[in-house]
Parts: C-alpha cells; sequence; structure tokens
C-alpha cells in the first residue's frame, strides 16, 4: 500500500459568528451537504464527493476562526505509533474521547508550533459517496446544488515558528514539502506547502507574528470550469471574493478566494500539480510569489490582503 500513515485531511472545525447566517453560506451556496447537529449546536456537512460522515464543522462563537484541522490515519495501530512519536519528539498530546465529534473514533490532539491544534484520528463512519458505490453514475444532482466542490482539500495557516513546523511534519507526521517561499533577502522559508500524499499540498503554512490564524479551508473543485462557474455563484449570492477566478503559480491551481459571512476565508480550487516524496521541492523567492505569479498567474502582484487579511 502506498498511500499509508496520515491518509488525508478529514475535517475542519471553522467558527462562525451567526450560526443561521453561517449554514446558508457553507450548506445553500457552498453547496455542501448538512450531516446532522450535535447537542451543543454545531453543524456538520460533508461534500458530495467524499465518503465518510462529515468534513466542515461549523462551531458559534463571538470570534472567526478555525478551532482544529484533522487529519485522518490510516488505522488505530497508526494512530498509536504517532502519538508516540509526536511524544517522543516532545510534542504534548491528549486523547479526546470517541463520539465527541458526531460519527468519529478517538482522535489524538496536539498543539503546533504556529500555535494550531491539529488533529489525527482513524475512525468516522464511512457513509460512501452520493454517487453511490457500485456502477457509479459521473453525475448526482448533488453537483449543481450551489458551489459543490468534490471535498476538502486543504487549509492555509498563518502564525510564527514556520521551520519547526516544517520539522515536525516532515519528521514526524511523514509530509514531504512540496513547495516553499523564502523571505526577502534570506534563505529562511516563510511559506511551506506539505503533502502527506502526492496532491500538490495537504496543508500549508505562511509565517506570521500572530499564532493560531486561518487563512484559507480550501474545497476541490472538479474544474476549472466548475470554478468559474462558482464565480458566477459567488456574484449571485453576494459572496465577497478576494482574489480571482485566476490560477497560483504555486500548486499551479485554479482558484478563488473568498470569504464567508464570518470573514473566514475559503477557497474553490481545481487542478494543481502532483508531487512526490522523493522530488526535489520548488521553491519560490518572495518576488516570485508576488511579481512572479507565485499566488496570481494573471496578474503577477502581491495582493495586499494575502499578507494581512486572516482571521
Ligand atoms: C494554494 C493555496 C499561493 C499559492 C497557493 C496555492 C498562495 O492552493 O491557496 O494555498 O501563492
Ligand atoms: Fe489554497
Amino acid at each position: 500500500m502506498a498511500v499509508s500513515g496520515v491518509l488525508r485531511p478529514g475535517h475542519a472545525q471553522i467558527r462562525v459568528m451567526d450560526l443561521d447566517a453561517g449554514v446558508h453560506h457553507y450548506r445553500d451556496v457552498l453547496g455542501l451537504e448538512e450531516m446532522g447537529r450535535d447537542a451543543s449546536g454545531r453543524v456538520f456537512l460533508r461534500a458530495w464527493d467524499e465518503r465518510d460522515h462529515h468534513s466542515v464543522i461549523l462551531r458559534q462563537d463571538d470570534n472567526a476562526g478555525i478551532d482544529f484541522f484533522g487529519f485522518k490515519v490510516l488505522d488505530e495501530a497508526t494512530l498509536d505509533r504517532l502519538e508516540a512519536d509526536l511524544q517522543a519528539y516532545g510534542v504534548k498530546t491528549s486523547r479526546i474521547p470517541a463520539g465527541e465529534l458526531m460519527e468519529t473514533g478517538e482522535r489524538v490532539r496536539f498543539e503546533i508550533p504556529s500555535g494550531h491544534q491539529i488533529e489525527l484520528y482513524a475512525h468516522k463512519t464511512f457513509m460512501g459517496g452520493t454517487l453511490g458505490q457500485h456502477d457509479p453514475s459521473p453525475y448526482n444532482a448533488k453537483m449543481d446544488k450551489g458551489i459543490a466542490p468534490m471535498r476538502l482539500d486543504h487549509c492555509l495557516l498563518y502564525g510564527p515558528n514556520v521551520g519547526e513546523v516544517l520539522e515536525l511534519f516532515t519528521k514526524v507526521l511523514g509530509f514531504h514539502l512540496a513547495e516553499y517561499v523564502t523571505l526577502p533577502d534570506s534563505d529562511e522559508k516563510g511559506a511551506l506547502w506539505l503533502s502527506c500524499s502526492n496532491k500538490a499540498h495537504d496543508i500549508a503554512f505562511v509565517i506570521h507574528p500572530e499564532p493560531n490564524k486561518l487563512h484559507h479551508v480550501s474545497f476541490y473543485m472538479e474544474s476549472w470550469e466548475r470554478v468559474l462557474r462558482a464565480a458566477d455563484i459567488m456574484a449571485a449570492n453576494d459572496v465577497p471574493v478576494d482574489i480571482g477566478p485566476t490560477r497560483h503559480g504555486i500548486t499551479r491551481g485554479g482558484t478563488i478566494y473568498a470569504w464567508d459571512p464570518s470573514g473566514n476565508r475559503f477557497e474553490t480550487f481545481s487542478g494543481g500539480n502532483i508531487s512526490y516524496p522523493d522530488q526535489e521541492p520548488i521553491g519560490w523567492s518572495w518576488e516570485g510569489l508576488g511579481e512572479g505569479g507565485g499566488l496570481d498567474v494573471a496578474h503577477r502582484k502581491m495582493h495586499e490582503t494575502f499578507l494581512s487579511v486572516v482571521t
């Protein structure tokens, strides 16, 4: 088996300041399916090509942002091994009981040097995809409800100690560095695109003085055409757009960055290159990120909001 260890992003718990507005955005405009609500009022949703119970959890709070980002690992033995490896590396971990998140097994939670809460889990109820598991048709009406991404794809987090984050993800969690940006007049890596698969990235970081900030949660679109359709749906629903539709030079993915009603940025992302752990990572200079089109191939400039607007 080639993909083992940490398999993929499994869930993001996003804080929204108005739950009804948040549900309207993620369910009716983005087009995720509501899978349930728990006793504390959290809302669980998933995208049409996902197989497990949920990938997005909305929690109402006075402050927007991300509570935690979770990765699914292969099995219980992998979870136990990674927990022991984290502890041996000096990372404090805690176990969150099964069922604390709907239809989800025990989670191993830890804080990374950028101040974010990351968690690993081995079990979440398998529901099957909305296309079915046998002789699936390539089309389902759920694909036309709202923007309708296929899946939760990755997140980009802002915080300090990006070098230590790189060490932790590559030395302990088995990720590889796919692409990076060096800071102006320096060899220091200020932004990382890390993959646990051969996707362009499963999680990314940009250096930032304040810990534990969210830049965006990203959703995968089946094609560039679907990204353009998403732009129409955003316009029709007065969704504020940050950047795009355009293409990132970094990852080469098609993209729109836009904001949910609480100011959390989300991305509709398509395509993207593939990466392998044996390959040298692709390096970008600070000028490459801006004028070189790393962020925005079409406009080849740094956007002020990219470095300053986070939740
Ligand atoms: C991404 C992302 C940038 C390239 C980004 C690619 C920001 O999918 O948004 O993390 O230069
Ligand atoms: Fe992204």
